[in-house]
């Protein structure tokens, strides 16, 4: 009987996104999910990624975060292969600011949903957020966990602005 796997996989295509894919790891370790994070490249490593995305129901993970930056097909390629949910994060790209990555991964053809975020360490953060929520709608210690991971952020809000920030 093969390990179950942990309820998250962060997949990426290189290892110059765990830059900014590290964000997403980070928040899912605050809230407490646990992750794998895995280095699958749709144009280097296609082998590897039609593995993973066609057995990743059965290995036991409940949802996608997919990180690409540049002509971004890990995302999309992972969609078709999976029936879990995919949140795609485009990486910033040197050439093209991550416009590049944004636009091969956003415009899916209906049939294939890949839920996209912003551009960068926002986008990460909020695939791990969007994650955690879905998880959260079975788990109610997590849905408090989130509830109050959101009421730190707003505690953190000044209402009034500072001349010098620190
Ligand atoms: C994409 O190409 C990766 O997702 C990465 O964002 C980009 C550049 O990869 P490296 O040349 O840094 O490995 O496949």
């Amino acid at each position: 009987m093969p390990e179950e796997r942990p309820p998250v996989a962060i997949i990426m295509g290189s290892q110059s996104d765990w830059e900014t894919m590290k964000n997403a790891a980070d928040t899912l370790e605050i809230l407490g999910v646990d992750y794998e994070a895995r280095i699958i490249s749709a144009h280097r490593t296609p082998d590897r990624l039609v593995a993973f995305a066609k057995g990743a129901r059965d290995e036991g993970f409940k949802v996608i975060i997919a990180g690409a930056g540049g002509a971004a097909h890990l995302p999309g390629m992972t969609a078709a292969m999976t029936p879990l949910p995919v949140f795609g994060v485009p990486v910033q790209s040197r050439a093209l600011s991550g416009q590049d990555s944004l636009l091969s991964i956003v415009q899916m053809p209906a049939g294939i949903p890949v839920g996209t975020l912003a551009i960068g360490k926002a986008g990460a953060v909020n695939a791990a957020l969007l994650a955690a929520a879905v998880l959260a709608l079975y788990d109610d210690d997590l849905a408090e966990r989130l509830d109050e991971w959101r009421e730190r952020q707003t505690d953190a809000v000044a209402e009034y602005p500072l001349d010098d920030t620190p």
